[in-house]
């Protein structure tokens, strides 16, 4: 197998792969930097590009020179690279506040890259990313573009320093969505790509700042304009913009056609430095796959990724990594590093342990005992914190079985109790059982986390945990939560309760003031993750017309024979009229202007009608009601969506529109009625916030349920 590094292409070297640390946040120690600079070398790496957005000489305060101490530092580190045949390269941002068009700040850039020469550096980098992109008075006079002013002071730097073999320039507008109006149209790039000399490469992160994938097109495209084939800045794995995510998935969707395209790949990962392993391990095997020649994939199905043996597979990758990374997870990492205690000669604290450690009697606690991190347990993390547009395999399944859980609430009677005691009329499981089986294997779910957390807290690598710690804490609490939650929809005990009271630990509402910002804006959710079973759902909410009636009558009766508002035990007598149910038989009409009809593609799948005065229709089917209910809440309403539509939201508007269409017409309050069976109506009332249950006097024992509104 040959080595990704040594990859020659005519003319520009070998194709460039590794590491840039290139994030905001702590940057990474010497000590870290070192062992991946061994690692980069065992894995067939070749570049490290420092770039720590947070090293105050680097951005903040490019100026000034290091200082003796820090120049040590960075000798010994240059060193080190060189010592593991990892190429170097230093770079240096000014663009917050260099005057471009001022001799004297290209003679302190130049002063400050001579000073990192002279540790040893032959590699250098200037970045213009995440600047203001207005230029000064002075500049604006010299240069006829920013651009211009990037490049040319670049090329000064580049001649300055010799025309160094690894010159990278980091553009301003440095992905496909930063390019106005366009990558082939950006006169901003266009300028770089004619001015920049030949020499110089540029970094480019893809369509996006993080893309979830890079094209062979897309690169033409910008290859085509830059006039060079770009060096990819990889963000797919930082996770420095959301203090909640961390990403253990593996280096995918960059088909490894890209290869022969580019000029070199280099990733910048998470911030915390040892779940990198997985990160930078993967690349390797990406940059390897293509040495060796074979077809390129990495976008197949998760099932066609296994099939190929010669061609990348992100599944396969993964796997690799992981096996690795137990090795260094189970590996104590110096002293204090195990947790087991190891036998000591020292004399103990303790005082009173004459008689040996504590061996529990046979009625006793048995003691603790840590049971070993497995390989199941490494690629259940990963699938937990997974990539930037897409959960792990398992964290899908739990996403989808709570949904599943959420929408059939209505099924999920507790056991011991009335249908699921019934021996089932056919093969089919009752939905009440089927309700508690999904519940369970949520509930073994969730149990595989909390094991993993426990056997993770226990291996050996101290700094490697410390590094997951935090997100493994936080997974593991929102777990906690959802299975709690889970438990109450299934009339779960007392620890449920707890957890999902009204008065919760501050856990119980995660995110802080970020999260309750996110919280407040329109959309919130919209950008999950997880989706729902795949549907294009566009639902418009029109008036209610005659022609519906037929429509109606369908919606009404096919939810209340699905349970929707008759006990399912077929032992009940006919169960009392709804009022409910006479307006959406068209016994009575909705009032003018007080009916809507929610439409998908697949035509009526709800409504929302009201009788602006309902006593007569009462009267009409004998609905008693007390004097106190007709007084405020003359109104009634009635609403039915059918289950595909999972999404509240339109159930909500259709609501929202009709009450003050009620309220306009004079009304003071609204009530609905509705069977207690009816749980899933009876939710999305109570979750209304308008709506309370009324104490509705005259209406025959509890066989309903009225709930109501003010309108004031
Ligand atoms: C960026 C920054 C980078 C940061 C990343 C992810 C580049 C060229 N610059 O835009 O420093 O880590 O986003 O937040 O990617």
């Amino acid at each position: 197998m040959s080595e990704p590094g040594s990859r020659t292409r005519s003319g520009t070297g070998r194709f460039m792969c590794g590491v840039v640390e290139g994030f905001y946040g702590r940057p990474w120690t010497m000590e870290q930097r070192t062992e991946l600079f061994e690692r980069e070398q065992k894995w067939g790496l070749n570049t490290y590009l420092y770039a720590p957005k947070d090293d105050s000489k680097h951005r903040m305060y490019w100026r000034d020179l290091y200082s003796a101490e820090e120049a040590e530092q960075l000798t010994a580190l240059i060193s080190a690279a060189k010592r593991h045949e990892v190429d170097f390269i230093y770079a240096i941002s000014p663009g917050l506040d260099i005057t471009f068009s001022n001799p004297k700040e290209v003679a302190a850039l130049k002063r400050k890259l001579d000073q990192v020469r002279g540790f040893g550096c032959s590699s250098f980098s200037l970045l213009f990313d995440d600047i203001e992109s207005e230029m000064c008075p002075a500049d604006r006079r010299a240069f006829s573009s920013f651009a211009h002013a990037q490049a040319a002071v670049a090329n000064q730097v580049y001649r300055h320093l010799g025309e160094p073999r690894s010159f990278l320039f980091c553009p301003t507008d440095y992905c496909a969505a930063f390019c106005t109006p366009s990558v082939s149209q950006s006169s901003y790039l266009h300028t770089v790509g004619e001015t920049l000399l030949p020499g110089i490469d540029v970094l480019w992160t893809g369509p996006k700042v993080v893309s979830q994938h890079i094209s062979v097109e897309s690169v033409e495209e910008v290859s085509a304009v830059l006039k060079r084939p770009p060096l990819i800045w990889d963000n797919i794995h930082a996770n420095d913009y959301d203090p909640q995510r961390l990403f253990l998935g593996p280096y995918k969707g960059r088909p490894t056609e890209l290869i022969p395209k580019l000029r070199g790949v280099l990733t910048n990962p998470n911030c915390e430095f040892h779940p990198n392993f997985v990160a930078v391990h993967t690349l390797a095997t990406w940059c390897k796959a293509a040495a060796d020649g074979g077809p390129a994939d990495v976008d197949m199905a998760a099932g066609g990724e296994e099939e190929q043996d010669w061609s990348y597979s992100p599944q396969k990758a993964l796997r690799l990594a992981l096996s690795d990374w137990l090795q260094e997870v189970m590996t104590p990492d110096g002293p204090g590093g195990g947790v087991k205690k190891e036998v000591c000669d020292e004399e103990p604290m303790q005082t009173d342990v004459s008689e040996g450690p504590f061996a529990p009697g046979p009625e006793d606690q048995p003691l603790f005992t840590a049971e070993p991190l497995t390989l199941d347990d490494l690629g259940l993390l990963s699938e937990l914190f997974y990539l930037p547009y897409e959960h792990g395999a398992t964290a899908r399944a739990m996403l989808q079985e709570l949904d599943w859980l959420r929408t059939h609430s209505a099924d999920a009677a507790p056991p011991a109790s009335d249908s699921d005691q019934r021996v089932p009329a056919g093969p089919a499981p009752s939905p009440a059982a089927e309700w508690r089986r999904r519940a369970q294997r949520f509930d073994d779910l969730c149990h595989a986390v909390v094991q993993m957390f426990n056997r993770l807290s226990n291996a050996p690598n101290r700094r490697v945990l410390y590094d997951l710690y935090s997100y493994i804490c936080d997974i593991k609490s929102g777990v906690g939560l959802a299975r709690a939650y889970v438990k109450t929809l299934g009339g779960g005990g007392r620890a449920s309760a707890q957890l999902m009271n009204d008065d919760p630990e501050p856990w119980g509402f995660r995110g802080g003031l970020s999260g309750e910002f996110q919280r407040l804006l329109p959309g919130h959710g919209d950008r999950d993750l997880f989706r729902r079973p795949p549907r294009t759902a566009v639902y418009s909410i029109r008036p209610y017309c005659p022609e519906d009636k037929v429509e109606l009558q369908r919606i009404s009766t096919e939810m209340r024979r699905d349970g929707g508002g008759e006990d399912n035990d077929g032992a009940s007598a006919t169960p009392p009229p709804l009022l409910s149910d006479c307006l959406a038989a068209g016994d009575a009409s909705p009032s003018p202007r007080c009916g809507l009809v929610l439409e998908d593609d697949e035509g009526v799948c709800g409504y929302a009608v009201a009788l602006a005065d309902a006593k007569p229709a009462a009267a009409k089917i004998q609905w008693a009601a007390s004097a106190a209910l007709w007084d405020d809440f003359p109104s009634l309403v009635s609403v039915q969506v059918l289950p595909r539509v999972a999404d509240p939201a339109p159930a909500r508007r259709m609501v929202t529109q009709l009450l003050s269409s009620v309220r306009i017409s004079g009304s003071r309050g609204v009530f609905c009625d509705l069977r207690p069976s009816d749980r899933r109506m009876l939710h999305f009332y109570s979750t209304l916030g308008s709506f309370r249950a009324m104490q509705a006097d005259g209406r025959p024992g509890d066989d309903v349920v009225v709930m109501a509104a003010s309108l004031l």
